[in-house]
């Protein structure tokens, strides 16, 4: 396949199945970048009008109301590594800030992405986590279980943690290998991969240091709904005329008036396809989706 990364790159990433670190912006974009998501996060975080949490709208589908997440997750940089993962047609299903305070509890139970996702992807889909600050273990670096994405699709259980990211609080059922674990430290301007089916989780941030990554879920357009269901993505490289996923539109401004229905109809299809089974409505940064709908 083309891109940017050797085949020597490729192969690991198969075998183990995330691939780390890779370099894709120097200081002077990656501090641009950064600077257009906290201007966003400024902006907007404490507005009252919007009808749902922020922090959902930081955690999906964020390409479609920002122009600053639709030009990171368009970046050529990026495309050009995860085209050789991929193949050169691609779509973004969703790009989501995840910034962890100092000192936050915040942190992610051991889970696998692709099991709440609603359609099927395995081996046509690869996440691209984009640190936009240092990242280490102190404040809150991921955690990938290596060859984990060789198990299939695991057992989960909710666990609806205050402090969980994650909006259900999924956590896998199945015990790993310590030795397996390894810990995801980035530079600014560097990304990871990882597959839909890699056991991760990240802990909280004990340190001093402010979080920033940027997470953009790339899918090819071969993936198929399960269930007839409804999903949206954003075609960013090559011929997507083939895909079910319906076309997203590309915002001029923040929260576009232009784009933000489809992100609410993308939202809308998330909320079942996430929460489905849930016994509980889902929760970003602690607000329960339901309260403020
Ligand atoms: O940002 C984190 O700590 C974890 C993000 C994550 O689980 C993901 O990108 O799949």
């Amino acid at each position: 396949m083309a891109g940017t990364l050797t085949s020597a790159q490729v192969e690991a990433y198969r075998n183990d199945g995330y691939l780390f670190p890779v370099s894709v912006f120097d200081a002077d974009e990656t501090a641009d970048l950064r600077a257009g998501f906290e201007t966003f996060e400024a902006e907007w975080s404490d507005r009252a009008d919007l009808p749902r949490p922020f922090a959902q709208y930081l955690r999906d589908g964020m390409q479609v109301i920002s122009p600053v997440a639709d030009r990171i997750a368009r970046h050529p940089a990026i495309l050009d590594v995860v085209e050789s993962i991929l193949g050169p047609d691609l779509m973004v299903w969703t790009c989501e800030l995840v910034p962890k305070e100092p000192h936050s509890p915040k942190m992610l139970t051991m889970h696998q992405d692709l099991n709440y996702w609603g359609f099927d992807a395995v081996g046509q889909h690869v996440t691209a986590w984009v640190a936009l600050s240092e990242v280490t273990d102190a404040n809150g670096a991921m955690h990938f279980v290596r060859g984990s994405h060789r198990w299939g699709s695991v057992d989960h259980h909710d666990t609806f943690g205050p402090d969980n990211i994650l909006s259900r609080g999924q956590e896998v059922t199945v015990a790993h290998d310590p030795d397996d674990e390894v810990v995801v430290a980035l530079r600014p301007g560097e990304l990871s991969l990882h597959d839909g089916l890699m056991v991760h989780g990240s802990g909280p941030n004990v340190s001093d240091a402010r979080r920033v990554g940027v997470a953009i879920r790339y899918l090819t357009p071969s993936v198929r709904m399960k269930g007839g269901g409804v999903d949206f993505a954003t075609p960013v490289r090559g011929d997507c005329s083939g895909a079910e996923l319906l076309e997203l539109p590309v915002p001029r401004v923040d929260f576009d008036p232009e784009t933000v229905p489809f992100h609410e109809r993308m939202l809308v299809a998330h909320d079942a396809t996430l929460g489905d089974g849930a016994a509980q409505p889902m929760a970003y940064d602690g607000v329960r989706t339901a309260e403020r709908a």
